[in-house]
């Protein structure tokens, strides 16, 4: 892989986007690249949990390459867009969860790659935003529709509309990041702490919750509940529920399968 970089550990992966001297730029071999190892981390049974940060202490990812963007047709910027779109639909889709450790810029498809994990963590530098109206364009990997989702139309219209970028601070409070660290270190061992604590889950719970959430979102209330009440079921049938729920009777730690 010549711009990313996997690292495993105790079923924990460490995903960096390594082209540092770009601030970690996504061009369309970088974005084929991060299709490819999402692919590989979904059918890999040694890794449970993903860890996404950029390499260097300056940037997660400072968005799509303005310079390979400068000459596309029509047809290859649409390209990039649904390339960029399949990968974060793969993320948000996956049984496995993504942690976005944002150590720096997260701007336009960086924000987009962030928003595509499951939760966000971030180091005081971080800063988010949605530059492209400055550049003439708009976002292209989903930001448009991921982020509303998650802070509301009001204010993802605001930093859309506006490309401004906000602080860490700013972030967690509109509440797109969960929890800031002081520094990159500490930032990448509170997010490795927290990836093995969901690695002792039973993780086909864990699957579906996220299913749920994420399928369930776009459906009605109605049809939501009844797809949450049949994964319940379904989860029913697996040894980790059999396991989980005697465990706790019998006052023991649980040993799950994922089966
Ligand atoms: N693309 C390409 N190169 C970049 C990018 C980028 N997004 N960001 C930084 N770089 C490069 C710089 O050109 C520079 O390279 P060089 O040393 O060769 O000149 C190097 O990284 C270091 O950057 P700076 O010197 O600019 O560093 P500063 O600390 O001065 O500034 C900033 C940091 C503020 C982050 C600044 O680099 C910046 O504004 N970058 C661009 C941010 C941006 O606009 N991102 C959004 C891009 S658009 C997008 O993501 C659309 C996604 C959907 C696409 C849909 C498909 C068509």
């Amino acid at each position: 892989m010549g711009n990313l970089i996997l690292s495993v550990e105790d079923g924990v992966g460490v995903l960096t986007v390594n082209r540092p001297e770009k601030l970690n730029a996504l061009d369309m071999d970088t974005i084929a690249e991060l299709s490819d190892v999402v692919r590989k981390i979904e059918e890999d049974d040694s890794v449970k949990c993903v860890i996404v940060i950029g390499a260097g202490e300056k940037a997660f990812i400072a968005g799509a390459d303005i310079s390979s963007m400068k000459e596309l047709t029509p047809v290859e910027a649409q390209e990039f867009s649904r390339r960029g779109q399949m990968v974060i639909r793969a993320m948000t889709s996956s049984k496995k969860v993504y942690i976005a450790a944002v150590n720096g810029y997260a701007l336009g498809g960086g924000f987009e790659v962030a928003l595509g994990c499951d939760f966000i963590y971030a180091s005081k530098n971080a800063k988010f935003g949605f530059p492209e109206v400055t550049l003439g364009i708009l976002p292209g990997f989903g930001g448009t529709q991921n982020l509303p989702r998650v802070v509301g139309k009001g204010v993802a219209r605001e930093l859309i509309l506006t490309g401004k970028m906000v602080d860490a601070e700013q972030a967690k409070d509109m509440g797109i990041v969960v929890e800031v660290k002081d520094s990159v270190s500490e930032l990448l061992a509170f997010s490795k702490d927290v990836a093995s604590r969901i690695t002792k889950n039973g993780l086909l719970g864990v699957a579906f919750a996220k299913r749920a959430i994420n399928d369930g979102f776009s459906m009605s209330e109605e049809e939501a509940l009844r797809y949450e009440n049949s994964l319940f079921g379904v989860v029913f049938s697996t040894e980790d529920a059999k396991e989980g729920l005697a465990a706790f009777v019998e006052k023991r730690e649980p040993e799950f399968r994922n089966k």
